[in-house]
């Protein structure tokens, strides 16, 4: 165990949860315009926070309000204490924009090491990094905790598949961090080597999240690389990386909760459900300075439950994401919006918003079509700049690489009620 923390009695937990609910709840009722606002349509003020329970009295936070507050407006700091920023797709075209003080990176690196310390990940330890690097939290999130418990990191970013292998055989990885679609995809490349390909490997564990998976698809990375799956959950809009991980002991993934306060709410009413039952994950952060945030609607679906857990660690636990409550989609790790793909669509020339989105498997990788019709009055011999603009638009704007099928108008089917534009056949 990395903290003492992670193992405290549940009172003892409360008591700093409260603490520290009350000071972020004042923080932003002092510092930022829009919750302000917010608080006083509500008639609360900071005073009205007694206890843990009186979290339910605050308003929610979603993704429409940072983009609405694009790109700084929520930020609670002058920009001057502000170290490190990144960010995240919207909903439509901005993306996502969060900040850390110094101060928070410590946070987030904090978190980040009770995640390498899930696997005693120690100066012993290569530890390979395959999340993207750049304005993906993946990346960054997992590069510097690694480097402070004094592991060696190798920052390999993603792509180059046989890249990748050679320098994990040649390095001596030990650890690898990664979508498990990409945990996946590597073993398929490596197994061309032949089927003792795991002989040339030192891995032992691996940190996997950043997208929804199924308990067979964990049970598979673990399988076909023979090391220890931990899986990770996190958001850009909360810290990135780092908000819980996985234990080898039990079932489900610790959330650091002294510094994310997570509750879960039916998704359609917004209360608030008991323990253990299943419903949308919110959370507030409970530490964060640049960009507090109260009630963030994750859009993720869970539960939570309290149960001390064989690990000794006493953190509240949450299950696998089991899906979403909105109709985000990942693909390869990367989260779009189908507002952002038709936004795209509706920005080109040549072509209409009739159009589906396709998701699929190519191998252990997701692939994405989107068809679209082209106008009426668009000649077959400009079919392939219209496809490769888009094309480009999709992967510039978005960072999605999507094979887009033109069709003649007409073509995509209609329907009677709402349009089907996501087809999802991913298993
Ligand atoms: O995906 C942060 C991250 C990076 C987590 C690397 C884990 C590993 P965003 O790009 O903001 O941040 O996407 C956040 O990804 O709301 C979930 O829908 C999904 N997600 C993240 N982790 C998991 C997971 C990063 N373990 C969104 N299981 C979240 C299922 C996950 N979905």
């Amino acid at each position: 165990m990395w903290n003492e923390i992670e193992s405290a009695k549940r009172e003892d937990i409360e008591k700093i949860q409260l603490k520290r609910l009350k000071e972020v709840v004042s923080r932003v009722y002092h510092l930022s315009p829009f919750y302000r606002e917010k608080f006083e349509k509500l008639g609360i003020t900071p005073d009205d926070i007694k206890t843990l329970k009186d979290i339910q009295k605050l308003p929610f936070t979603k993704k429409q309000d940072l983009r609405d507050n694009y790109p700084f407006g929520l930020f609670t700091v002058p920009m001057s204490e502000v170290v490190r920023i990144h960010s995240s797709s919207g909903t439509t075209g901005k993306p996502t924009v969060v900040g850390y003080t110094k101060h928070d990176m410590d946070v987030w690196n904090e978190v980040m090491m009770r995640t390498y310390a899930m696997a005693d990940v120690t100066s012993k330890d290569v530890v390979h990094n395959a999340y993207g690097y750049g304005l993906f939290t993946g990346g960054l999130g997992f590069h510097e905790a690694a480097q402070k418990m004094g592991a060696t990191i190798v920052p390999a970013s993603g792509g180059f598949t046989d890249r990748q292998l050679m320098l994990m055989r040649d390095f001596g990885a030990t650890i690898l961090c990664c979508t498990p679609s990409f945990a996946l995809h590597l073993a398929e490349v490596a197994r061309k080597e032949g089927p003792e390909f795991r002989r040339d490997y030192k891995l032992r564990a691996g940190f996997f999240g950043a997208e929804p998976t199924s308990e067979g698809m964990r049970k598979e990375v673990a399988k076909v690389w023979d090391i220890e799956y931990y899986e990770v959950y996190g958001l850009s809009e909360i810290i990135g990386p780092g908000v819980s991980c996985s234990c080898n002991k039990g079932r489900g993934l610790h959330i650091n909760e002294d510094h994310f306060y997570p509750e879960i709410i039916d998704p359609k009413t917004g209360e608030v459900l008991p323990d253990g039952e299943e419903g949308e994950l919110v959370i507030t952060t409970l530490t964060k300075q640049a960009l507090p945030i109260i009630r963030y609607r994750t859009g993720d679906i869970t539960r939570l439950y309290k149960e001390p857990c064989a690990c000794g660690r006493t953190f509240v636990r949450m299950e696998s994401v089991s899906g979403r409550a909105d109709d985000m989609l990942i693909i390869n790790g990367v989260n779009v919006f189908p507002s952002q793909i038709e936004h795209v669509i509706a920005e080109n020339e040549g072509v209409t918003l009739n159009y589906q989105i396709v998701a699929d498997k190519k191998g252990y990788l997701d692939k994405l079509e989107i068809i679209v019709e082209v106008d009426e009055n668009v000649m077959q011999s400009e079919y392939d700049s219209i496809k490769k603009r888009l094309q480009h638009d999709f992967l510039n704007n978005l960072y999605i690489n999507a094979n887009v099928i033109l069709v003649e108008p007409g073509k995509i089917e209609r329907s009677m009620g709402k349009a089907k534009r996501i087809i999802d056949k991913r298993p």
